[in-house]
């Protein structure tokens, strides 16, 4: 934090002194003040307005018991949370994570990013996040219900399709949407679209699965347009091998790119070779259906190596997809991709970089896009599936990803617009914070002190 200036200071030092011991939301917080408050100077209605310091504190945060039976008859409990952060532009809108590291302040964090990121999506969406410390790891599918089940019969009581429409992140993808979303039915007796991500037979919009994944390629597609090159023959590092990981691998290949890395928590594949279809179809069935180790991969593709503890950002690499989780990549791996020619990064997990890896890749100039930016096509496809069950309608493939497409397009052209510098660089944090801020903050002016 040494290098910021005074005003920036003072505000992040309030901040934090209201909330010590959340290091990953003074992160985000310390990001966006260090772009919005330069920006507050020269717009004082928003300075005399006191927004951003009001955007900094979550308009409600609920914590709950969450007590289940496991297979063996012990009773378990783990900690619910809902932060609502931000209702100015609409209902509260965000994904449920489902991981042992979650706590207070990686959901505020979380919550906070979601704010400005729905702001971008063009859509009505106000910002929240929510989860809990279950690891859905090694768990049966019968003590998975049985959680989520426990799980939604407290959240219940605080969420609805125009009050906050939580959807899935790290920990929650298909099965737990869907018995998230049975045990809400069963609960209120209503069929509503309170739960974005749903399947397909029950309300769920095509191409969800995919949006984040290939909203992040889509992004990159821009980026390489306005600047005259592509992502043919492009050498790719992706992190990951959850959801967003996979569906950017399949639109990395399908626009001519080499992926050549996957990881989890145990460790980092590379096959030089580069991932291709069947491969990608071999890590989509030991995922989602076996639920197995990304290790397992160079088991079956003997060219591929498995590393336990490295990251994919010490391959040598044109561009870097970190799709995995918060502060994956640090200051050391970032010199590493710099120094092996890396021209670009760009993230599908939320906050993957840390603050000191941020600062040096902004200082080189490669190109960066932020989480809230690119990654946003997931929950802008949310807002499509929000809008169909409200139509009581479903759109056709090709015209949500029409859509998609035309939102990543606008996130683009609005980070440009904001975030171009004198010398040309698009410095696409700053860009996307401002434009963000701008229609977050202008809804609250617009709604007095509430
Ligand atoms: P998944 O649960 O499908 O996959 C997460 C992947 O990240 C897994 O490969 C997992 O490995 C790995 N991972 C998780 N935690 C860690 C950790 N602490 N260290 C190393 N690897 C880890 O989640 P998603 O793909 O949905 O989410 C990935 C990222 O994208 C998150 O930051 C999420 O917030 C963000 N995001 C997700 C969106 C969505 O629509 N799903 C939308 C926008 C952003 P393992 O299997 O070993 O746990
Ligand atoms: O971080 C995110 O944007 C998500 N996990 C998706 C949220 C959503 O409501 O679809």
């Amino acid at each position: 934090m040494s290098n910021l200036s005074k005003d920036v200071s003072d505000f992040v030092g309030k901040i934090s002194k209201r909330n010590p011991h959340e290091p990953e939301f003074m992160q985000a917080v310390t990001e966006v003040a260090e772009t919005i408050i330069p920006f507050i100077e020269d717009h004082k209605k928003y300075k005399d307005a006191n927004v951003l310091e009001r955007m900094c504190e979550p308009e409600r945060v609920m914590m709950f018991r969450v007590p289940w039976v496991d297979d063996q008859n012990n009773v378990q409990v783990n900690r619910g949370f809902r932060v609502q952060m931000n209702s100015a532009i609409g209902p509260y809108k965000g994904g449920l994570r489902f991981h042992p590291t979650v706590n207070l302040s990686v959901l505020k964090f979380l919550a906070f990013e979601q704010v400005f990121k729905n702001s971008l999506t063009t859509l009505p969406l106000g910002g929240g996040k929510g989860g809990s410390d279950f690891d859905p790891k090694g768990k049966s599918d019968a003590e998975v219900m049985r959680f989520c089940q426990s799980f939604m019969t407290e959240l219940s009581k605080h969420i609805g399709g125009y009050t906050d429409v939580p959807a899935g992140d790290i920990g929650v993808g298909a099965r737990e949407i869907g018995f998230l979303f049975g045990q809400y039915k069963r609960l209120n007796n209503e069929f509503t679209g309170v739960l974005t991500g749903k399947g397909l037979s029950y309300g769920g919009s095509l191409i969800r699965t995919e949006a984040t994944g290939y909203g992040l390629v889509y992004f990159a597609k821009e980026v390489m347009d306005a600047n005259d090159d592509s992502l043919e023959g492009k050498v790719c590092a992706v992190s990951g091998s959850g959801n967003v990981a996979q569906y950017a691998i399949e639109k990395l290949i399908e626009f001519g790119a080499k992926p050549v890395t996957v990881s989890d928590s145990g460790g980092c594949i590379y096959d030089p070779d580069g991932i291709d279809t069947e491969k990608l179809e071999f890590i989509k069935e030991l995922k989602n259906e076996k639920r197995g180790r990304i290790s397992e991969y160079a088991d079956k593709y003997k060219a591929a190596e498995f590393h336990k503890d490295i990251t994919p950002w010490n391959i040598k690499v044109d561009f870097a997809f970190p799709c995995a989780t918060q502060n994956e990549l640090p200051l050391e791996d970032a010199k590493t991709l710099v120094k092996n020619g890396c021209k670009g990064v760009f993230e599908g997990a939320n906050m993957p970089t840390t603050e000191e890896a941020l600062s040096y890749f902004r200082e080189q100039k490669i190109f960066f896009s932020p989480g809230k930016a690119s990654n946003a096509g997931g929950v802008a496809t949310s807002g499509l599936e929000m809008s169909q069950n409200a139509q009581r309608i479903s759109w056709t493939r090709d015209e949500v990803d029409y859509r998609l497409k035309m939102i990543m397009r606008s996130i683009h052209k609005n980070c440009v617009d904001y975030g171009t510098g004198s010398d040309g660089y698009v410095d696409y944090v700053k860009g996307a914070n401002i434009a963000g801020f701008v229609k977050v903050a202008d809804a609250m002016i617009a709604q007095g002190v509430v």
